[in-house]
């Protein structure tokens, strides 16, 4: 095998993302050649039958990714939590993200600006001291890309975990491993699927917390909190091009 291939698709409602169309969904995997034509069809099949409605706009993409300029991490610690009301998720949220190392301000700077996020595709950089916007994408956000499970490795692990086989807690500590591996001070993440309550703040560890929204709410997003002394412009590009597979020893 000479390498392995990068397969993403995005989707949008009302004409490309970049034509103003509403984000439906996204997703990838890294995967061998002979999985390409599975792997694809799948992301189709994803795109089109959406929580967020029906795509009209699909694009995938596919880069070859030589095999010499992979990272290999392995993934977070998972802890749930359960609250018994949204608020008090946000508040244990609050003080997982004062434990990873952000400030108060900046920890319910996050909150405040996922509660209302309907409009970025991608995550927000922050401040971790301030709570200010460091990166300068818009509504576009950064979009953390090229990174999956070794195969094996996600098996074992599901078992090891008695994990649900679910595709977005596979993709979330993927994303949340590679987060950490870039050098963030910690992440803060709820979904935008309306159905989908669950979100986590990563860090050292991958602590899951329900519930952060009530259901049928479209509001989500994601941000990542790093020192101001951080080289954005390095970051942001380990995030979105630098291949991470996960996979570690039991
Ligand atoms: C998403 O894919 O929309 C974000 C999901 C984050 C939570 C995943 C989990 O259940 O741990
Ligand atoms: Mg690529
Ligand atoms: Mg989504
Ligand atoms: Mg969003």
């Amino acid at each position: 095998m000479t390498g392995i291939y990068s397969v993403r698709m995005r989707a949008a409602q009302g004409g490309a993302h970049e034509e103003g169309g509403r984000h439906i969904s996204g997703g990838e995997r890294l995967v061998t050649e002979e999985d390409l034509d599975k792997f694809a069809q799948n992301l189709i099949d994803r795109a089109l039958h959406h929580s967020r409605g029906t795509a009209d706009f699909i694009n995938i993409r596919i880069d070859h990714v030589p095999l010499e300029t992979i990272h290999y991490a392995a993934p977070l610690s998972i802890e749930c939590k359960e609250a018994e009301s949204i608020n008090k998720a946000h508040q244990m949220a609050i003080q997982q993200l004062i434990q990873e190392g952000v400030s108060e301000t900046a920890a319910k700077a996050g909150v405040h600006f996922i509660k209302n996020d309907v409009a970025t595709r991608g995550a927000i950089i922050m401040d971790a001291d301030s709570g200010e916007r460091l990166d300068h994408r818009g509504d576009r956000g950064v979009r953390v890309s090229h990174m999956d499970w070794d195969e094996p490795f996600w098996n074992q692990w599901q078992m090891r975990t008695k994990s649900k086989d679910s595709l977005k807690i596979r993709e979330a500590i993927a994303l949340a491993t590679k987060v950490t591996l870039a050098g963030s001070v910690a992440e803060l993440c709820w979904s935008d699927d309306p159905e989908y309550v669950t979100g986590y703040v990563g860090g050292r560890k991958y602590s899951r917390i329900s519930p952060l929204k009530r259901v049928g709410d479209p509001r989500g997003g994601r941000v990542f909190y790093v020192r101001k002394s951080t080289g954005l412009e390095d970051y942001i590009h380990f995030l979105e091009q630098t291949p991470v597979i996960i996979r570690g020893e039991f």
